[in-house]
Formats: structure tokens, C-alpha cells, sequence
């Protein structure tokens, strides 16, 4: 019996049965739970079926097939899971009813589950799409990532200022996950190497062990459920008895603290040096027992060590794992004792790896010493493989040793390190970009050499999102209006989307587009007034820019923008403005000074801008604290216009660009990363672009960027920076933001002073469009449109064909 001829009073039973078995009162905590509860049971027997399907596919694999794939990352985040459960169980409507009898409904209890916020951004949330496209597309595969404690820390906006609080989020359990107790691994840490080249053997003097626990993930159009394998470190010996008899808690208790501290907590994406010992256990840890996990189960499902490759596919999202085909090399060496040669031929094989991005500043590098001391074995086989790897450059680049010096794996430079996306390019079959100007850079730029010494290897995978979660969970009402408009074929197969730029032009289609935009903004009005007491008009233009603070998305370039266009309103108050409501949201990893300094900048703006009753309400500045998945859910749908303005060449991809989009946003955008290909599939007249492009960028950089040239040569942008200098936004302290003005006038390293006369006149064009409800409607028909190829489901169809398939001769 499938889930769909199951009643709704099966529904009914399995979850009055959960809330009686509970022991708690009912209420809505206990809803939730019940809720939860019936919908595992269900996932959970898919789950197993899943399991066993892969198996026998596996066995029975052919060239062109996928091979198993081992996702291997830092970061998943994954937000939250009832609805998209409820979802693809198809259970909406029983939930709808069960619900109403005890009073309460699906929404408002959707909003009391809390978010698994496991990843920093975009690569952790790509990492969750990719998760929920292998299960629709049911590919065998596995997410294989860290169970932290704490997720990505909750931002509180105090006086104007962010601060961090942890993010306790299996405070109340988890029901998405199964705890596996008999899947566990010793992982092992410092101690020494000993035997000769041949006989090489490791004695670590730390072990802990490493305990599965399975998130399940499922599909939305069939029975398939994926699993995210999240590793929980204990000690491998939690008591160390002579230790406790002598009196000694601390060293008693000394393994269980090291093993508890692995699983602690998520590192924010730039931290600084200190302290990052613990980081390199944790990816050691992640790595480690995930390959040790994956070479098992081969084993165990009648594979050998030499057919590995032929079966499985080890991918690394960034350099964050990549130790894993130094721990791969490590288990066909040293435990199953293969020769070098056969041992490296299967680790180059499985692995593939991602690079996000290109500022050099971002590559992982880690000091030798270091290494050594926690991982003395996985050195030693990364210095054979750089040994074996610059014997075969120099013979085919004879005479040029400043290559070999760029080239090494170890930086010789200074204090010796390890270069983690040197390891991860030489050890990988293929290595690609996020998208196509990304990947083209890739090669041109930050890995010129390795594409010339590898000109085979590298390729591009733009980034997509899953329609499931950023379309159809998040904008219900959008969806429907697709269904009436295409038939509901667009749902599993994105490029169907394509159709409605045959109606483009149908003035109904723009006037239904515009009531769908009109109902989300008015119920995002009504969470912002109900959470943060403010008011906005939903008539209003809803210009949002989301993303983590970074200089280089430039969130200053749009307080500048904001800040000109509070002055212009001023001194011209008659004028018919288009009234504006912008909205930002996003945290400063807790290290960015600057990055913080431009939250407390949005704050002041906004204190300032919000009760300046000369405005009449035409301006509202709105920084929305603590973003999340599921603050980005009901954020996007609810947009007209998405601001992607990173400087040309900064931002690998982006993929809040594409769910914006999706959901009927224009955007007002440079042209950068996934941007460029947006503009390409819906016709770039559709959207606003501005600014330098690369060459230009490029060419500004090399012949020394002046700032006060640009400063000079406008007006406009000279007002504003001497109105934040004078602390027209920081009366009670003038100087407060002089520092952020200073930058931009002696270095502005991302070239907000070169591009803010563009964005300026772009915005006016942006006003004068949204005047024209009907022609800004047309527009957004053709931005949806053009989004079916960014779908996620899109990019792991690439992936499977340009990596994760079994090549036709291996
Ligand atoms: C590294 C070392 C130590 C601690 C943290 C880190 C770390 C963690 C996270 C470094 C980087 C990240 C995250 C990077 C990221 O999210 N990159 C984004 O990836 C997206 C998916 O490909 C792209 O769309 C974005 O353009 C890119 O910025």
C-alpha cells in the first residue's frame, strides 16, 4: 500500500497513538512531535527500501551508471525538515485536518520547529539541495558530515550590533535521525610513523571513536530516501580508572572532553589562526570515518579494494576534506597492503573535488608542524604524493623551478604548510568551478598552472537550488498559479518553466504574478510587525539583499545607495517616489570587524531613516536579525527586486540569486558568477545589470585603483560619505563608522567608489520600471521563465555525467 491510498484516518490514528505514547500533555510541543513521529515511521520503511534497491543496482552496475556517491562536507544546511517531510509523503491535506481538530494549523506549527543550521551559507545549504536532488533523482549516495552541537551561532541585534548566541538546536531531540549504534570507527591522532618506505605503520597515540548517526532526506515524486551520515565523536576510552583512583578528574575525564570537543561546534568561515588545531581534528575526524564507513560497506557488499573506484565516488565540497584521499591512501597502503601505484590509481579515480572560490586568502593551508603532530601518517603519504607528482612536472617542464615552487603541495615559503587545494587538484580525477565564469577564472587565474599541467581536469557544474523547498514549500501560492499556467509537469522537470515566456506578454499572466507578490508581501508584512514591531507597506517596492556579511558582496554599496536616496527624498519631498522598503539580513562571522561594522552601520541607517517623518513612510531600511533557511523562505517569495551586486570576479556562483528569481524577483546585479547565466537564459534586457565587469575590474586593480577619482567625480557619492562621517547616522557618536568611509576613500578594495554611480542610475531604473505594475510583471514571468536550468536537479545530472558515472573505459 502506498502512502497516497493510506487514509487520512490512518493519519489520524498513528498520530493520536504518538501524542498518548508520549507521556507529555497534549500541546503544541507535543503536536509537533506526533506530527514528527508518524511521519518517520513512514520515511523510515522507505529508507530501508532504499537501502536495499541501492544494493542490488549496484550490483548489477553498467558504464554510464552512477556510482555511489560520497558527499563529503563540513556543512549541511539543511533548515527545516516537517514540512518538506509532509510534503513528500503527500500528506498535507490529513495534516491540514487533524490539525484543525485540536484547534491549531499546519503553518504555525511548522514555524515551532527549529532549523538544522549545520553550515555557514552557500555552500552548506548547496550541499542541502544536492542532498534532496540525489534522492529525486534516487542516486545512490550518502551526505557524510559532522554532527556539531551548536550550528552556525544565533545573531541578536544589541544597541545596533550583532552578537553571537549559541544555536542549541538538539535541545529537544531530533526526530529526523537515527542513531547508529552499531556503526562506529576508532579514528586515530598524533602519535608516530614507523618501518621502512614499504612497511610504513602508524601508531597513533589518541583514538576516539566515531558513532553514525543517519538524517534522512527524502524525495518528493517517489519512495527514494537519502541519507546525511553525521559523525558524533566518544572517547574510545571515557574513563581512564587509575587516573580517577588516584584522585585526577581532569586527566580521568581527559578523553571524553578531547572526543566531546570535536563535536562541539561549527567553525564560522574565517577564522582566524588560533585556536584551529581543532578544526583540522574535526575534518580528520569527518574524513576518516567516512572513508573507513564507505570502504566497508563496499567491502561488505561483495566489492574488493581494487574495484573501489569502479563502484564509488569520494567527493570533496572545497578543501575542507580533503584528507580523505590522503585517508583513503592510507587504508590501501597500510591495511590492505597494496603498492603504491595500485593505491593511488583507485584514490585518483573516486575522488572529485568542487572549489568554491577564488580569493586566494580563502585556500585552506595548514602549517606542517601541525599536521605532524595530530596526523604524523597522512604527512608522510601527502609528501610521497607530492614527491611522485613533482618528479612528473619537472620531467615534462624541465628547467622551471619557479613552477615546482608554485606547484607543491607544501608551501616553502615562511613557515611551512600544507596546501589543501593544491592536494585536492592533484589527487582528484576532475575539479570544477560553480559557475561558468567562475570556472573559466579557475583556470586562468588561481589555478593557471595545474591547467596546464592537467588540461583535462577541469570543468564547470554552475550551482541550482531545489524547486521542492525554494518554490514549492516556500510559495505555495506561486506554485499553484504554475500548475494553472503550464500543468504541473514544471514540478519534476524545471525546464518546463520555460512555457510561461510564451505568455509573457498575456496581461492576465502579469496581474495573477502581481496578486501572488502582493499576498506574500502582506504576510511578510505581518511577521515583520509581529516579530521586530515594525511596519512596512506591502504596496511598496521590497528591494532584499541576503546573504552573509561580506565585503565583497558589497551590502555598503547598497547602504550608500540608501543613504543618497534618504538625502534626494529630503531635499525634494514632493516628488512622487516610488516608496522603497529594503531589507538586509545576514550575520559577520564573529571575527569580521568590518563586517560587523556594517551591520551597526544598516542599524543606525535605519534608526535614522525609519522616523524621518519627512519621508512619509516612502523609505524603510529593515535589518532583519538572525538569518536562516527558514527566514530566507519567507523572505524571498515575498521580494520584487534581489540585490546581487558582489564586485565582478568575486562571487563564485551564488544560489540566493537563482531561489529569488525562481520565485519572481527581478534583479538588480552585476555581472558575476551565476548572474551572468541567469541574465543569458531569460534574456539580460530582463534584468537590471550595472557595474565593471572583470576585464574591467581587472584592468582598475593592475593600474592601481584610486578611489578619490571616482569620489570626486560624483556628487552624489561625495555627499553621502561626508554625511556618515559627520555621524549624521551616529549623532551620539559622530565618528562611529569613519573607519568603514576611510577604507572606501584610501583602499575600497572591492570597488564600491568605481560602481556607485551605475548602481545609482540602475536603482532609478528600477523605479521608473515598478511604476508600470503590468511591464514589471511581464518581466518577472520571463525571470521565472528563464530559471529552469538552475534547478539542482540540473547540476547533479551534470555531475553525474561529467564524474560521479562509471566511465565507459575505466
Ligand atoms: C574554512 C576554514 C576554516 C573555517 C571555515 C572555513 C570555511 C567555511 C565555509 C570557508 C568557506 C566556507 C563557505 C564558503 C561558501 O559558502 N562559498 C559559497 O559557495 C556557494 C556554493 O557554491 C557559492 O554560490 C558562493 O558564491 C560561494 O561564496
Amino acid at each position: 500500500m502506498t502512502i497516497s491510498s493510506k487514509t487520512a484516518a490512518w493519519f489520524d490514528h498513528a498520530f493520536q497513538r504518538h501524542i498518548s505514547l508520549s507521556g507529555a500533555p497534549s500541546s503544541p510541543a507535543s503536536w509537533l512531535n506526533a506530527m514528527a513521529g508518524t511521519c518517520r515511521t513512514e520515511l523510515l520503511r522507505r529508507w530501508v527500501d532504499t537501502q536495499s534497491k541501492d544494493r542490488a543496482r549496484l550490483a548489477t552496475m553498467q558504464s554510464g551508471d552512477a556510482r555511489r556517491v560520497h558527499y563529503l562536507s563540513m556543512e549541511f544546511l539543511m533548515g527545516r525538515a516537517m514540512g518538506n517531510a509532509i510534503a513528500a509523503l503527500g500528506l498535507q491535506h490529513s495534516a491540514h485536518e487533524v490539525l484543525a481538530r485540536h484547534g491549531s494549523d499546519v503553518a504555525a506549527l511548522l514555524e515551532r520547529e527549529v532549523d538544522a543550521a549545520l553550515g555557514n551559507g552557500g555552500l552548506g545549504r548547496l550541499a542541502a539541495c544536492f542532498l534532496d536532488s540525489l534522492a529525486e533523482l534516487e542516486l545512490p549516495a550518502f551526505g557524510y558530515g559532522l554532527r556539531y552541537q551548536y550550528g552556525m551561532f544565533a545573531q541578536r541585534i544589541v544597541d545596533g550590533q550583532q552578537v553571537e548566541t549559541p544555536d542549541d538546536w538538539l535541545r529537544d531531540g531530533n526526530p529526523w535521525e537515527v542513531a547508529r549504534h552499531e556503526v562506529r570507527y576508532l579514528v586515530g591522532f598524533g602519535g608516530y610513523v614507523e618501518g621502512e618506505a614499504t612497511r610504513r605503520r602508524w601508531i597513533p597515540n589518541e583514538m576516539v571513536q566515531a558513532q553514525a548517526y543517519d538524517f534522512i532526506v527524502p524525495a518528493h515524486h517517489g519512495e527514494h530516501v537519502a541519507t546525511l551520515r553525521q559523525w558524533h565523536a566518544t572517547p574510545a576510552r571515557p574513563l581512564d580508572f587509575a587516573a580517577l583512583s588516584r584522585g585526577d578528574v581532569e586527566t580521568a575525564a581527559r578523553d571524553r572532553t578531547r572526543a566531546d570537543v570535536l563535536n562541539w561546534v561549527l567553525y564560522p568561515d574565517d577564522s582566524t589562526v588560533a585556536g584551529r588545531t581543532l578544526r583540522l581534528r574535526q575534518e580528520a575526524l569527518l574524513v576518516s570515518a567516512s572513508v573507513q564507513d564507505m570502504m566497508a560497506r563496499h567491502l561488505n557488499e561483495g566489492g574488493n579494494v581494487f574495484n573501489f573506484a569502479q563502484r564509488n565516488v569520494v567527493h570533496l565540497n572545497d578543501t575542507h576534506p580533503a584528507l580523505a584521499p590522503l585517508e583513503l591512501m592510507r587504508l590501501l597502503l597500510d591495511e590492505h597492503r597494496l603498492p603504491w601505484d595500485a593505491a593511488w590509481a583507485i584514490t585518483h579515480a573516486a575522488c572529485s573535488y568542487t572549489n568554491h572560490t577564488l580569493m586566494p586568502e580563502a585556500l585552506e593551508t595548514w602549517p606542517v608542524s601541525l599536521f605532524e603532530q595530530q596526523l604524523p601518517r597522512h604527512l608522510d603519504i601527502a609528501y610521497e604524493i607530492n614527491h611522485r607528482f613533482l618528479l612528473d612536472v619537472r620531467t615534462r617542464f624541465p628547467g622551471d623551478e619557479a613552477l615546482i615552487q608554485r606547484v607543491s603541495i607544501v608551501d616553502e615559503q615562511g613557515e611551512k604548510r600544507v596546501r589543501m587545494g593544491t592536494l585536492s587538484i592533484v589527487a582528484s580525477r576532475r575539479v570544477n568551478g560553480v559557475s561558468a565564469l567562475h570556472s573559466q577564472l579557475m583556470v586562468q587565474t588561481l589555478f593557471a598552472d595545474f591547467a596546464r599541467i592537467f588540461p583535462t581536469r577541469f570543468f564547470n557544474v554552475t550551482n541550482g537550488v531545489t524547486p521542492r523547498r525554494w518554490l514549492v514549500q516556500a510559495n505555495p501560492a506561486l506554485a499553484t498559479l504554475l500548475d494553472r499556467r503550464l500543468s504541473p509537469s514544471w514540478r519534476r522537470d524545471l525546464m518546463a518553466l520555460k512555457g510561461l515566456g510564451d505568455q509573457a506578454s498575456d496581461p492576465t499572466l502579469a496581474q495573477d504574478l502581481q496578486a501572488v507578490k502582493f499576498t506574500n508581501k502582506q504576510r511578510l508584512a505581518a511577521w515583520l510587525y509581529e516579530r521586530l514591531g515594525i511596519e512596512i507597506d506591502p504596496q511598496s517596492l521590497v528591494d532584499v539583499h541576503v546573504k552573509r556579511i561580506h565585503e565583497y558582496k558589497r551590502q555598503l554599496l547598497n547602504l550608500l545607495h540608501v543613504a543618497a536616496r534618504w538625502q534626494a527624498m529630503v531635499d525634494d519631498p514632493e516628488r512622487d517616489w516610488v516608496p522603497r522598503t529594503v531589507i538586509l539580513a545576514g550575520k559577520a562571522a564573529s571575527a569580521y570587524r568590518t563586517a560587523k561594522q556594517i551591520i551597526r552601520l544598516a542599524n543606525d541607517m535605519s534608526r535614522v531613516i525609519n522616523n524621518d517623518a519627512r519621508l512619509k513612510g516612502r523609505l524603510k531600511l529593515v535589518f532583519i536579525p538572525d538569518y536562516s533557511v527558514s527566514v530566507a523562505e519567507r523572505v524571498m517569495p515575498a521580494a520584487d527586486l534581489s540585490e546581487q551586486i558582489s564586485t565582478a570576479g568575486t562571487e563564485a556562483s551564488g544560489t540566493g540569486n537563482m531561489k529569488f528569481s525562481l520565485n519572481g524577483a527581478l534583479t538588480i546585479g552585476t555581472w558575476d558568477g551565476a548572474n551572468i547565466e541567469m541574465a543569458e537564459s531569460m534574456g539580460a534586457e530582463n534584468m537590471f545589470v550595472f557595474g565593471l565587469r572583470t576585464d574591467a575590474v581587472r584592468a582598475l586593480e593592475q593600474a592601481g585603483h584610486t578611489p578619490a577619482t571616482f569620489i570626486a567625480k560624483s556628487p552624489t557619492l561625495t555627499r553621502v560619505l561626508e554625511a556618515i562621517e559627520e555621524g549624521a547616522f551616529s549623532p551620539a557618536e559622530p565618528a562611529r563608522h569613519r573607519g568603514l568611509v576611510d577604507d572606501l576613500r584610501h583602499r575600497d578594495r572591492y570597488l564600491l567608489t568605481a560602481d556607485f554611480d551605475d548602481y545609482v542610475a540602475t536603482q532609478a531604473r528600477v523605479d521608473a520600471c515598478f511604476k508600470d505594475p503590468m511591464a514589471w510583471h511581464t518581466l518577472a514571468a520571463r525571470n521565472i521563465a528563464g530559471m529552469g536550468p538552475f534547478s539542482a536537479d540540473r547540476a547533479i545530472q551534470d555531475y553525474v555525467r561529467e564524474v560521479w558515472a562509471l566511465p565507459t573505459s575505466p
